[in-house]
């Protein structure tokens, strides 16, 4: 058994390039033979979470039931990764809780993207529907993203490419003895 099932929980802003480095991550390690499975509010949303929005109350529930369906894939020993922006440092501990409860290791990485980047970035256009007010409650424009404190790994993607950050997630996967 040369790998383990866990968590890798990436939490950043909107357009902070969370899902681009679990794709590669998830490309990384099954062509290393390793089983890998990303989630996110496109799989997500669209099915199981279909009936929450993006209120307080809505974002907690989604990371709650998102955290639970981590935990399986976890237990059954895949590698899940999960890219959700989950701006509430309660919720991001409620999914540590409920993998940490199974004895399931879980992967706090913020993807630190400054957002004044994000919102130039701008790639699906949300950011300026959100200044516009035609959005409401955006993430980092009218609702709070809270810092996390104590995550496991930091990535910057600012000068550094999509390879070079999804690396770092790798090298602490070995660290860990995870992989
Ligand atoms: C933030 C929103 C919002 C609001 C729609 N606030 O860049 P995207 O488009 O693809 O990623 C964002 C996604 C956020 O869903 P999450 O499930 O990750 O959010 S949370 O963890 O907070 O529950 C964005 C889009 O949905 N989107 N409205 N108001 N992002």
């Amino acid at each position: 058994r040369g790998f383990r099932g866990c968590t890798v929980w990436f939490t950043g802003l909107s357009g902070a390039g969370k899902t681009s480095i679990a794709f590669e991550l998830e490309a990384y390690l099954i062509s290393h033979g390793i089983p890998a499975y990303g989630l996110d509010g496109d799989n997500l949303r669209t099915g199981l979470n279909k009936d929450l929005g993006f209120s307080k109350q809505d974002r907690e529930e989604n990371i709650r039931r998102v955290a639970e369906v981590a935990k399986l894939f976890a237990d059954a020993g895949q590698i899940c990764l999960c890219s959700f922006i989950s701006p509430s440092a309660e919720d991001r501990d409620v999914a540590r809780r409920i993998h940490r409860d199974s004895d399931l290791m879980f992967f706090e990485v913020f993807v630190d993207t400054p957002l004044d980047v994000c919102e130039q970035r701008d790639t699906k256009g949300l950011y300026q529907k959100a200044r516009k007010g035609v959005i409401k409650g955006f993430t980092g424009i009218d609702q709070a993203y809270e810092v996390p404190e104590h995550p496991e790994l930091v990535v910057k993607t600012v000068d550094c490419s999509v390879e070079e950050s999804t690396l770092q997630v790798v090298e602490m996967l070995q660290e860990n003895g995870i992989i």
